[in-house]
């Protein structure tokens, strides 16, 4: 089957990335624990991603490619790479650098700070370079569910996610990217990579699940600004973007403690977010056989089980990439997200 012309998404060993083509790759995310010298090379955005490989060594690149020549640029600390109709950037800000300024007689945090920083720049970036429509994104947290003043850190990232998206003039509910957000490991920067287009994907929510952006207050004053998945249509192709899905039913962590009972139910949301995209899709079905997966899991000691319900559930030769990550509650021990391709018309 010829690959159809559109988004295309590999992982790849370092060796492959050494000998890789550059001119249509839009970005990489570089899951590795010593950055690569000279990567970046050509202008080409790497998200150095802290979040240590629980199989593999050498590291794996999570590379994005457009199909069709790309165009690198930077605008403050923003990195992208673009084509006619997709842009990929990545922004990393230290906390330890951002000022903080007094507003109301208090000081914001300093993971406030970077946050609203790096939505800030998203946004001022995709109105500039004119891709109205984020797909995608992207967080990794340090140490997220540590204390800030009180509140958790990973609490306080969604305030100021979703005050810094207002400010930007974006939606918060309902027409919101896929996302994920996870720890990172260390004391490195606060990190977020994203793809954004010029045409509006369909956003996707899983009937199981209360929509993210309308949880509950218990989970946090701002709620997190995400669509369970979406769908960008191109001309031959559909992209499906499945968000971090965790053992959530409704709004609950659901089998705390049990890491087997919780790797089913994320599979079972996963499988339920599947037939959901297909219903709103109008002529892509995909399938769990077209989705590569990344799994972030909390402890180490757990891979096992993890992945022996993984491997009976997609099977040994499923795309699967094993990261060590603390999840954003506390009660969950394991999250999956995935994308995949599928031609649109019969394109074989
Ligand atoms: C959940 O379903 C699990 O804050 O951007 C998954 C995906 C999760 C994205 C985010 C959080 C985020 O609520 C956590």
């Amino acid at each position: 089957m010829r690959v159809p012309v559109g988004l295309h998404l590999d992982y790849v060993s370092l060796a492959e990335y050494e000998a890789a083509r550059w001119a249509d790759v839009l970005g990489v995310a570089a899951f590795r624990a010593t950055p690569l010298n000279g990567s970046g090379a050509n202008g080409i955005p790497v998200a150095q991603v802290q979040t240590p490989l629980l199989r593999g060594d050498g590291g794996v690149f999570e590379v994005w490619r457009g199909n069709e020549p790309a165009a690198s640029g930077q605008k403050n600390h923003v990195h992208f790479r673009r084509t006619e109709n997709m842009l990929f950037g990545c922004i990393a800000i230290d906390e330890a650098g951002v000022a903080l300024e007094r507003a109301n007689g208090h000081t914001r945090s300093a993971l406030h700070e970077a946050t609203a920083q790096i939505y800030r720049e998203i946004c001022a970036t995709l109105d500039a370079e004119r891709y109205p429509h984020l797909l995608r994104v992207w967080n990794y947290v340090p140490d997220i569910n540590g204390d800030s003043r009180g509140t958790e850190r990973y609490r306080e990232f969604n305030r100021a996610r979703q005050q810094a998206l207002r400010a930007g003039g974006r939606k918060l509910t309902r027409q919101v990217p896929a996302a994920s957000a996870l720890g990172a490991a260390g004391t490195g920067p606060l990190l977020v990579y994203f793809l954004a287009g010029r045409t509006q994907p369909v956003f996707v929510e899983n009937p199981r699940q209360v929509s993210a952006y309308h949880y509950p207050r218990q989970y946090g004053t701002h709620p997190p600004v995400f669509s369970r998945a979406t769908l960008l249509r191109e001309a031959e192709s559909v992209t499906l973007f499945v968000s971090g899905t965790a053992s959530i039913v409704g709004h609950r962590s659901m089998h705390v403690g049990d890491i087997t009972a919780q790797t089913r139910e994320t599979l079972t949301n996963i499988e339920a977010l599947l037939a959901e995209a297909n219903r709103v899709a109008h002529g892509a079905h995909f399938s769990l056989d077209d989705l590569a997966f990344k799994v972030y899991v909390r402890r180490p000691a757990d891979l096992p089980v993890i992945q022996g319900e993984l491997t009976s559930a997609l099977g040994a030769h499923a795309q699967t990439l094993y990261l060590q990550a603390d999840i954003c509650r506390q009660d969950l021990l394991v999250e999956i997200e995935a994308a995949g391709m599928r031609p649109l018309r019969s394109a074989a």
